[in-house]
């Protein structure tokens, strides 16, 4: 289906994507003079300048193909890259993962400090629905109702943050197939899906079968990011450190690779990603840059 994520076009489509994101979050995001300035200055900091934007590529992708506004897919991109970057900078502390590094810099805590990142973290999830919650011009106030539900659906108890937790419990843990599944179409999986969804949502041209549709490419490409990420991981682990293949490098988490091992993995990952082009077949080329972003994230590095 049209060109590869390799091709120059779909290249010069996200490089598009990731600069108008970039200006929209700028605009979103207090500015650091403004009072708490060291609290606003942390957010600006977790959020500006790095990252691949997965999420806001596939709200766009996936509103371009439901005819919607650029406009308002710049604001479910800024809501759902923002609830994305608050779990990174909570992720990070020393009671989750307490890492020190994130795109290659210090992260939030040991920039600033522990209690800053707590509150950066807090209020960029707020400034998520805060973002959905203002007017809009153009776009419905009950279609944004339905967004900030289905947002902080994917992002609570029952989405992300649940996952995070049965993620934290499972350390040293041996967990099957399906639980390692579950715990991942939670903490990864529910927010990508609702970037595909939240994008869809904002134009008004899909039928509940196209968005059941693009519900199923959402859960199996969210799935999809979480295996290539094992087995990156298990890559630069081997690369850099030498490690055994397949473990988590610092605390022992289970993973695709240590379950499968890294074949198996990569096997699993090229049959999920033929099941997301297969559905997506039916909107022919209107889906092109769903697809090329399908095959970015299994083919991002290997
Ligand atoms: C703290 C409530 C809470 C949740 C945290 C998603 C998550 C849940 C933690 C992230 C941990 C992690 C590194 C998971 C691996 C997959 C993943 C989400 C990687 C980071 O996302 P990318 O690759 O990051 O999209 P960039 O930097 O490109 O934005």
């Amino acid at each position: 289906m049209i060109d590869t994520h390799k091709g120059g076009d779909f290249r010069d489509w996200m490089a598009g994507i990731q600069a108008r994101t970039e200006t929209a979050l700028a605009e979103v995001l207090p500015e650091a003079t403004i009072a708490p300035a060291r609290l606003h200055s942390a957010m600006r900091y977790a959020v500006l300048g790095g990252g691949k934007r997965v999420r806001p590529l596939l709200a766009h992708a996936a509103g371009e193909l439901a005819g919607a506004d650029a406009r308002h897919l710049d604001r479910v991109a800024c809501a759902v890259e923002l609830i994305h970057a608050y779990s990174l900078v909570h992720d990070d502390l020393p009671c989750m993962d307490d890492d020190v590094l994130r795109r290659g810099k210090p992260t939030v805590h040991v920039e600033y400090d522990e209690a800053t990142a707590l509150l950066a973290g807090d209020a960029l999830q707020t400034l998520a629905f805060q973002t959905l919650a203002d007017n809009i011009p153009g776009l419905e106030p009950a279609v944004r109702v339905e967004m900030l539900a289905q947002l902080a659906l994917a992002s609570g108890s029952r989405g992300m943050a649940g996952g995070q937790a049965i993620d934290l419990a499972s350390v040293g843990v041996q967990l099957t197939r399906e639980e390692l599944e579950f715990m991942h179409v939670h903490k990864t999986g529910a927010l990508i899906r609702a970037a595909v969804l939240l994008g869809a949502r904002a134009g008004g041209r899909l039928s509940a079968a196209d968005l059941g549709r693009l519900d199923h490419y959402g859960k199996v490409i969210g799935l999809l990011f979480q295996v290539v990420d094992d087995i990156l991981d298990a890559e630069a682990d081997t690369a850099t450190l030498g490690k055994t293949a397949g473990k988590d490098a610092d605390n022992d988490k289970p993973t695709y690779v240590s379950l499968l091992g890294r074949t198996e993995a990569r096997r699993l990952a090229e049959d999920m990603l033929a099941d997301a082009q297969r559905t997506l077949a039916p909107f022919g080329t209107g889906a092109g840059r769903l697809s090329q972003l399908a095959d970015y994230i299994v083919h991002r590095a290997f």
